[in-house]
């Protein structure tokens, strides 16, 4: 282990201007940069690379580790950084119910909206294009049916589509209602529940895939605001890329 290098961080490459369509992905990228430790992207598309066959995962000197929060708690071990340090117990336990919501259930609808739907397949298939043509529509067929069987064995896909969208928009009124009105989750500063919170709504809410869910989300000012916000302070080549489109578009329609 070497905590003077950067870490290497293996990841699925970026798609749309968010940090990334994987939540867990885009939140490990978000904790690293609110906790300000230094690393290095390492664009892979397959996860069976890593040690747990999952994205992602860091490498740190010659130590590989997987799982997102075990790499946080590997890297306030290392690094010496909490951006939880000034939380209390009762917002602890608030973070932990919040994280259990969004991942061990809110991931898997969005494996369903994003990578098993068809409004979701339409616009992410092209997280397919670095795969030879000849063989792409072989490959995206393999990982559609990889995607149903997780989702199947998780439980979500025996359930009808309109009721998978009303227990997701659930989850999302449960985090709404304990998250604080402030900037970040808890108030002024960010912590590490932001990196969760964010990375799960960006995917939803800053992405085109046309869900009930997005449109219930879009529909509060706050929540659209608080996912623009963490956009721009943590990955401002992200929102910047974003507002250049936007005035390109204008430019085009002022014409
Ligand atoms: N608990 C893990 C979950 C990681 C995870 O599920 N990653 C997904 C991408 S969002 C993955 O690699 N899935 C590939 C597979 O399950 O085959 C973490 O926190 O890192």
């Amino acid at each position: 282990m070497n905590d003077t290098k950067p870490i290497r961080l293996f990841q699925f490459p970026r798609m749309f201007a968010i940090p990334n369509l994987s939540p867990f992905c885009s939140k490990m990228e978000t904790w690293l940069r609110i906790a300000g430790v230094p690393y290095e992207v390492v664009d892979t598309p397959d996860p069976r690379k890593g040690p747990r066959a999952k994205l992602p995962f860091i490498e740190d000197g010659d130590v590989r580790i997987a799982d997102t929060s075990h790499i946080i708690e590997h890297l306030k071990r290392t690094r010496g950084v909490d951006p939880d340090a000034r939380l209390d117990d009762g917002q602890r336990a608030v973070a932990l119910l919040v994280q259990r919501t969004l991942e061990d259930h809110y991931a898997f609808v969005l494996a369903y909206t994003h990578l098993f739907h068809e409004e979701g397949l339409r616009h992410t298939s092209s997280r397919f294009d670095s795969v030879p043509a000849l063989v792409r529509p072989l490959v995206a067929r393999v990982v559609k049916n990889q995607v149903k069987k997780i989702i199947w064995y998780q439980g979500l896909l025996r359930h009808s589509h309109e009721q998978i969208v009303e227990a997701a928009i659930r989850d999302w009124k449960a985090v709404l209602a304990v998250k604080a009105p402030g900037p970040f989750f808890f108030g002024d500063e960010p912590t590490g529940i932001d990196a969760i919170v964010f990375a799960t709504l960006a995917s939803t809410v800053l992405t085109p895939i046309d869900t009930p869910i997005r449109d219930f989300l879009r529909g509060q000012k706050d929540v659209v605001d608080y996912a623009e916000r963490m956009r721009a302070r943590f990955f401002p080549e992200l929102a910047r890329r974003v507002e250049e489109r936007r005035t390109r578009d204008e430019s085009v329609l002022s014409q």
